[in-house]
Formats: C-alpha cells, structure tokens, sequence
C-alpha cells in the first residue's frame, strides 16, 4: 500500500470512529531531538553510553546515583530546549476537534502538554517531581533541576537520595486503571512511534474492540499477545504520516 492510501484508510477510520485513543512512545519525539531506545539511533543502540538498565534499574539507581544524573542532566538539557512535532500538534487538534479521547504517553518529556493536549496519561510517570527515597519529601521541577546540575548526586535534607517520578524497570506504573479503561472502551487503537516492548503499556492496544493502527518507522516485535487480528502497520516516519492526513482532514494545527 502507499502512503496515500494508508492515510485514506486511516482517515476513514477515523471518520467512523466513537472514542479514539493514543499510545505514544519515544519514537513521537525524536523528531523534537530527543532520542529514543530502540530505533537505529537509539540510547539503547550502543552508541550512547551506559545500557538503559544501568540507568533506569532501581537497585542500580541506589548503587551508583551518578551514573543516572549523568545521563539525567543531558536528557533535561535535551527535554528543555524541545518542541512539539507536527505529530503533536495534531494530536492536540484532534483532542480540540473532539476526535480523540486520550493520549496514554511512555514519554516523560511533557511535549503533548507543550503542545496543548490535556487528556493526557503519562503511564511512564514525569520528570516535573522529584521524591526523597527515604522521607518522601517532594521536589518541584526547578528545584530538583537546579539540585541535580548543582551537585554530582542530591540529596535530601535527611541525607535520602533523591529520584525523579520516573517509572523505573520493577517499579509500578501510573494511571494504569485509567489507561486501561480508556483502552478497554475504544474502537480505535493508534501506537505511534513505539517499539511495544514495554509492558504493561504494550498490552494496552491488544484492550481495544475495534482497530489498531501501529505507525512506527521501522520494525517492532509484532506478537499477537499484544495486539489482535485487527491490526493494521503503518511503516511511516509519524510526521510525514501526519501531515500526509491533514491534507485530507484539515485539521487546524497550533
Ligand atoms: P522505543 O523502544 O525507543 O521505540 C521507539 C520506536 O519509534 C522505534 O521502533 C523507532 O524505530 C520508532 N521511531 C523513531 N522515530 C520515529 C519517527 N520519527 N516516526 C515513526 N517512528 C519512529 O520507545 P518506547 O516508547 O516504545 O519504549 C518505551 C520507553 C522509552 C518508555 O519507558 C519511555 O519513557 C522511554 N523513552 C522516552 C523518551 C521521551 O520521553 N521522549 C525518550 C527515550 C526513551
């Protein structure tokens, strides 16, 4: 199929469609400059470092804190300088036209808020709190940021180390009943730039009743214990996709 008619298919759908829900993944921001895991350029792809388990496993994480906060203070830098993609934007049109229902985001880098939508579930946790691990003490945005560039590793006044909300590997996921209801109630499934690889996020489209579109550049591990017989893949970079559909729905974009 081409991509013109791919997007047909997709706009159709979406015409159709009652309650229409996104899962995003890092693949929605790189074209912001913020890297993903598992695409050719990926942090995971070796070139980058120290592997995402040694970054983001808890016990390491309490082990040697440095090795994070080196890693964190790049990615902050990266994070802050970023704006919205085409694909976001559109995504919060979609929310205002009231064609989309809600965004269950992996990415912990805030741009479908930056770019105006409010449904927004960022099942992977945030960057915009910071907690002691001992006390429990929380830190705003500003202040753990400016701990973190200030010192190799911060700690809290009780000497507790502390960690960004971020959902590490082993930790509890956020909004999970949330995202699964929203899941559960739609018709119409988009994963958009994202490997599937992370449950229990990847489980979430196999929910959906009706159709899953998964548009992802390049390939995923396409198991039917994530998504069902409906499923359609879409092999586009998500920006090129996106504004290939809004010449056809034309949507206005912010
Ligand atoms: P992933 O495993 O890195 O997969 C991303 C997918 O997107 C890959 O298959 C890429 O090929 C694909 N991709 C990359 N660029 C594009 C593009 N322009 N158009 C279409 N597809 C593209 O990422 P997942 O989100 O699946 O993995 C979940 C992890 C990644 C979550 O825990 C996130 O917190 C974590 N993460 C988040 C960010 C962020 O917040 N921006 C960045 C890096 C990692």
């Amino acid at each position: 199929m081409s991509i013109k008619q791919d997007v047909q298919l997709c706009s159709k759908l979406m015409g159709k469609a009652r309650s229409t829900v996104v899962l995003s993944g890092a693949g929605m921001s790189t074209a912001s400059g913020i890297p993903d895991f598992r695409g050719p350029e990926g942090l995971y792809s070796g070139k980058n470092g120290p592997t995402m388990e040694s970054i983001f496993e808890l016990e390491s994480f309490v082990e040697n804190p440095a090795v994070f906060y080196d890693f964190y203070r790049r990615f902050l830098s990266v994070v802050d300088r970023a704006t919205p993609t085409y694909t976001h934007r559109f995504l919060a049109a979609m929310e205002r036209e009231s064609l989309l229902f809600g965004i269950v985001t992996q990415n912990i880098d805030a741009l479908h808020q930056k770019a105006g939508s409010r449904a927004v579930y960022e099942i992977h946790g945030s960057i915009w709190t910071s907690r002691c691990l001992h006390c429990g003490r929380e830190y705003d945005y500003k202040t753990s940021k400016k701990m973190a560039f200030s010192n190799q590793t911060p700690y809290c006044s009780c000497r507790g180390l502390i960690k960004p909300d971020i959902v590490f590997f082993g930790e509890e996921v956020r909004h999970l009943r949330e995202c699964m209801d929203m899941a559960k109630k739609s018709d119409l499934f988009l994963v958009l730039g994202s490997s599937l690889t992370v449950a229990p996020a990847s489980y979430l489209p196999s929910m959906c009743h009706g159709t899953v579109i998964i548009v992802n550049k390049g390939n995923i591990p396409f198991t039917s214990s994530i998504v069902g017989p409906k499923t359609l893949l879409m092999n586009y970079d998500l920006d090129t996709f996106f504004s290939t559909l809004n010449e056809e729905l034309k949507l206005p974009i912010r």
